[in-house]
């Protein structure tokens, strides 16, 4: 039988010592960082400004839309709403590995509103 005890016991661990730190009025980890992301008029189905690779952390994804058609951007498990116009933003965590993005209409993220960001 797999032991999955001594992980989990580390990362409570992890947390305590955050809870700590906070309680004992020591900041809290780095306000969320913003990345800028366009999806421009002259090339309605990609999305710019998203990094190949970014640092484990806690991030605020601000997606402008100026293509006029209906949009989203989900990366990992967060996402904006669908949307044709403006700027909607959302912040997600990212922790070690890979992290897929995409547009969720169906046929834009075969068009190339799709990638991977590495965290490391
Ligand atoms: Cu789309």
């Amino acid at each position: 039988m797999r032991s999955e005890r001594a992980p989990r016991i580390a990362a409570a661990g992890a947390v305590l010592s955050v809870g700590l730190l906070v309680a004992a009025g020591v900041a809290p980890a780095a306000a969320a960082k913003t990345i800028d992301v366009t999806s421009p008029a002259s090339d309605p189905l990609s999305y710019r400004g998203i990094p190949a690779t970014l640092k484990p952390g806690k991030y605020t994804f601000r997606y402008t839309n100026r293509t006029g058609m209906s949009h989203d951007l989900k990366v990992g498990s967060k996402k904006t709403p669908l949307f044709s116009a403006g700027t909607r933003s959302f912040t997600v965590t990212l922790r070690k590995g890979t992290v897929k993005y995409l547009c969720t209409v169906p046929g834009h993220a075969a068009a190339g509103m799709s990638g991977t960001i590495l965290v490391r």
